[in-house]
């Protein structure tokens, strides 16, 4: 596996993928809220910081056509810059940290590391599933569709990428509760494996991320972790665009990057969804950075 003391931090300033302003910010607000200090705190060396390219909000806004991503053009350029980003820093031997701005962006990354990575195991923890595609999406918001996008069911193909980019077979979803009607149909028909907050009620975290690893943790070159804020509780993550009550506590996420450290396998991370502009006091910004330093190894003791 790659040398992991080395990580190079993606921030992506683009927010066009969800419903709500401000998602853009995020990069800057975890930035600010101490990424690097903790980073270096925990043996990390030379950490390298990039940007992104991504396009602003266009000067003349189509109105939103039924069965349509919005805002495609740019996510599609927003994906091409991620991913070569991503790539790059995986080439030079370093973990790649990807800072959205909304979901979208992971597009970009599974992407990126699917070309280091063709067998990819992915742990989504979001309220949300992610897997609308355009036909099944209520909102027509990038944002909601970054897994149907990389499992190949979407309209939407990042340019000169090899779709998919992951399997189902080696998919996880922890802590949904705020599903599409679409969305529930292709987690059935797929048979993705899929722990709600039903489940982390009734199993505890300990065995639901024990199960999670088991599936797409086995078997693979690798392990990426997409961590959308919002599937904490909005109580500990106020500063998020689409928040969903009945979340994770402040223990619950640490408990899970804490068991996902203790695997070895983590490869590759998105922490995305910040809204700095909805949040109180950098709170949720602190919080991701918290979440971050516990999945690369920080320990209580
Ligand atoms: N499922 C809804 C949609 O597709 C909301 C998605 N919002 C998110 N996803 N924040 O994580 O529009
Ligand atoms: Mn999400
Ligand atoms: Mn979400
Ligand atoms: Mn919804």
């Amino acid at each position: 596996m790659d040398n992991k003391k080395q990580v190079g931090v993606i921030q992506v300033a683009f927010g066009l993928g969800g419903c709500r302003e401000g998602a853009e910010l995020g990069p800057r607000g975890i930035m600010e809220a101490g990424l690097l200090t903790e980073l270096e705190r925990l043996g990390y060396e030379a950490t390298e910081v990039r940007e992104a390219v991504v396009p602003g909000k266009p000067q003349l806004i189509e109105s939103p056509a039924p069965g349509k991503m919005k805002y495609e053009d740019e996510v599609s350029r927003m994906s091409e810059s991620v991913s070569g980003e991503v790539a790059s820093v995986i080439g030079r031997g370093r973990l790649p940290i990807v800072l959205g701005g909304d979901h979208s962006v992971a597009i970009g990354s599974l992407f990126g590391i699917a070309e280091a990575r063709r067998n990819l195991g992915v742990i989504w923890i979001d309220a949300h599933s992610d897997l609308n595609t355009e036909a099944s999406s209520p909102s027509g918001n990038a944002h909601g569709m970054p897994l149907a996008v990389a499992l190949g069911l979407a309209a939407f193909k990042p340019q000169g990428r090899k779709a998919p980019a992951i399997r189902k077979e080696k998919l996880v979803l922890v802590a949904a509760r705020d599903l599409d009607p679409g969305e529930k149909a292709l987690i059935r028909a797929e048979g993705i494996a899929c722990f709600t907050m039903h489940d982390i009620d009734k199993l505890g975290m300990k065995a639901v991320m024990e199960r999670a690893l088991a599936i797409a943790g086995e078997g693979t070159d690798g392990l990426h972790v997409s961590l959308d804020m919002d599937s904490l509780d909005p109580s500990e993550a106020p500063g998020v665009g689409t928040p969903v009550p009945g979340g994770l506590s402040f223990r619950e996420a640490h408990l899970a990057m804490e068991l996902l450290a203790e695997s070895g396998k983590i490869a590759s991370l998105d922490i995305v969804e910040v809204n700095p502009t909805l949040d109180r006091e950098g709170k949720t910004a602190r919080l991701a950075v918290g979440l971050c330093a516990s999945l690369l190894g920080k320990t209580i003791l």
